[in-house]
C-alpha cells in the first residue's frame, strides 16, 4: 500500500480525493460481489484484482514504462488494441463507470451528457485514476457526438489521437474505416518506436483471439441451467479483461471455464432452475457499474448474457489470422472490428437480430435494455428493440439511468414488477 502510495503520487494523482473513491470502493464490492453465495473459486484472482485496482496493473505498466513501453488509452471496442500489442506496447480499456468523477466533469462538459463520457472527462480533470496518469496516448473515436466533442477538450490535458469510425457499413464507409486502421498503425509505430510487422501483427491477432475464444467459452457455459456463474460476476471478468495483460486474462478466464464446466456437468448452478433468465443489452457497462446486474440479481433474475460492448460486442467475432501481407492483415483486423454493431450506425438492423439471437441462445425469459442517460442513439433504437421483441412475444423492460444512487427505489419497483410478469 505504502508502495502504491509513493506510485499514485509520482503519477500526480490527488491523493485525498483518490483515498475518498478507493474508500467508497471496498465496502460496495464486498456488498454487491462477496456476499453472493456459491462463487467459483476461480473468481478469486478477478477478487484480488479488484481488491488492489490502483495498485497491482498499475505497478505493472509503470515497469513497462521504465523500459520505455508505452501505455496506450481507449474507450471504445473500436479501437484495434492488435497494433498496440503488436508493437511491444499496452493498450488499456478506461473504466468511466463511476458516478464519483461526475459532478467534476460537469464544470466543464454539459451537464446533459452521457455519464459514461462526464465520468471518463472527471477522472483527469480530477487527477484520480492512476491508468489515465500512465497513459502516453489516449486513442479516441468519433462514435458518437458527445464523446469526440470530449476528446478535443481532453487533448487539453493529455495527448489524444481520434480515431473516425464511419457511420454506415456501406463499401465507402468501410474503405474509410480501412484507412483509419492503416493509419492507427503508423501512429503506434511512431509512438512505440517500434516496426509492426507480419509475424508480431499475427501473434498479437492469435493473443487477442486467445481472450475472445475463452469469453465466448465463458458465456456459452451460462447458457446452461441452472446457470453456473451469476451475470454481475461474469460482467466483472468481462470489465477486467479490458485492462488486464492479454495472456493472463485468458488463463485465468479459462481456468475459470473449467470450474464451470464441472459446475455444468453436475447440475450445480448459483440461482435456482426457475429463477428468470434476463438478457441485458444496450449501453456499455464499465467497471464499477453494477447497479442493474445488482438489482435484476437481487429482485431474483439471473442474468445470462449482455449485448453490450462489456458483453457480446467485445467478443464475439474473431480477427483472421491468415493475411499474406502485413497490408492484408490489418484489412482483415479492419474487416472484424467494422461487424461491431454499434447504435452508432446508421442502420444498424444487425443489432436487432443479434438480440433475438441471443435471446434464444441463452434461453432468456426477458430482456432488459439498458440505456445510459442521455445517450441518443441507443435511446432511439430501444424503440426498434421494444417493436422487434414484442413481435417475438419476448418480454422487454426498458430501463434509462446514470451511474447515481438516486433511482435505485424507482428501478427496483420497475423491476420487480418486470420479473413478476414474468414468472405469471
Ligand atoms: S462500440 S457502444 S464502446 S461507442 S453510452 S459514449 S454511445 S452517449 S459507449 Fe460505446 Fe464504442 Fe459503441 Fe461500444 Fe456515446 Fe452513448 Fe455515451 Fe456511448
Amino acid at each position: 500500500m505504502a508502495d502504491n502510495r509513493e506510485m499514485w503520487t509520482e503519477l500526480g494523482i490527488d491523493l485525498k480525493q483518490h483515498d475518498v473513491l478507493l474508500g467508497g470502493l471496498g465496502p460496495a464490492y464486498a456488498d454487491i460481489y462477496l456476499s453472493q453465495k456459491d462463487r467459483p473459486k476461480g473468481m478469486g484472482f478477478f477478487d484480488l484484482v479488484v481488491g488492489d485496482i490502483h495498485g497491482i496493473r498499475v505497478h505493472e505498466l509503470q515497469e513497462h514504462a521504465k523500459k520505455g513501453g508505452k501505455v496506450v488509452a481507449t474507450y471504445c471496442v473500436f479501437v484495434p488494441e492488435e497494433f498496440v500489442w503488436a508493437a511491444g506496447g499496452i493498450p488499456v480499456g478506461l473504466c468511466a463507470g463511476a458516478h464519483f468523477s461526475v459532478p467534476l466533469a460537469e464544470e466543464v462538459l454539459p451537464r446533459n451528457t452521457c455519464p459514461l463520457i462526464k465520468s471518463s472527462f472527471g477522472f483527469k480533470l480530477g487527477r484520480l485514476c492512476p491508468y489515465v496518469q500512465s497513459s502516453h496516448l489516449i486513442v479516441g473515436e468519433t462514435t458518437c457526438d458527445g464523446k469526440k466533442k470530449m476528446f478535443e477538450t481532453l487533448a487539453q490535458y493529455q495527448p489524444v489521437y481520434v480515431m473516425e469510425v464511419p457511420n454506415k457499413k456501406t463499401k465507402y464507409s468501410r474503405a474509410l474505416w480501412a484507412g483509419e486502421v492503416h493509419e492507427f498503425r503508423g501512429v503506434i509505430e511512431k509512438l512505440t518506436g517500434n516496426r509492426i510487422t507480419l509475424e508480431n501483427l499475427k501473434e498479437a491477432t492469435a493473443r487477442v483471439n486467445g481472450r475472445r475464444r475463452a469469453l465466448q467459452r465463458l458465456y456459452n457455459l451460462r447458457k446452461a441451467t441452472p446457470v453456473p456463474i451469476s451475470g454481475k460476476d461474469a460482467l466483472l471478468v468481462t470489465q477486467v479483461s479490458f485492462y488486464d495483460d492479454v495472456t493472463r486474462n485468458t488463463q485465468m478466464v479459462n481456468a475459470l471455464c473449467d470450474e464451470l464446466d464441472l459446475r455444468v456437468k453436475e447440475g450445480k448452478g448459483v440461482f435456482p432452475v426457475d429463477a428468470p433468465r434476463i438478457l441485458v443489452s444496450g449501453s456499455p457497462m464499465a467497471i464499477p457499474n453494477w447497479k442493474v446486474h445488482h438489482l435484476l440479481e437481487s429482485a431474483g433474475a439471473a442474468v445470462v448474457c449482455e449485448e453490450s460492448c462489456t458483453g457480446t460486442r467485445f467478443f464475439s467475432d474473431l480477427a483472421d489470422e491468415g493475411g499474406a501481407t502485413l497490408d492484408a492483415q490489418t484489412n482483415a483486423i479492419a474487416d472484424r472490428y467494422m461487424k461491431i454493431n454499434c447504435a452508432c450506425f446508421t442502420p444498424n438492423d444487425e443489432r436487432l437480430s443479434d438480440i433475438v439471437r441471443l435471446a434464444k441462445e441463452y434461453n432468456v425469459d426477458g430482456v432488459v435494455h439498458y440505456n445510459l442517460q442521455f445517450c441518443q442513439t441507443y435511446a432511439n433504437e430501444a424503440t426498434k428493440v421494444e417493436k422487434t421483441l414484442a413481435d417475438e412475444g419476448i418480454p422487454l423492460l426498458r430501463l434509462e439511468t446514470d451511474y447515481s444512487d438516486e433511482d435505485t427505489g424507482q428501478l427496483r419497483t420497475r423491476i420487480d414488477a418486470f420479473l413478476e410478469m414474468i414468472r405469471k
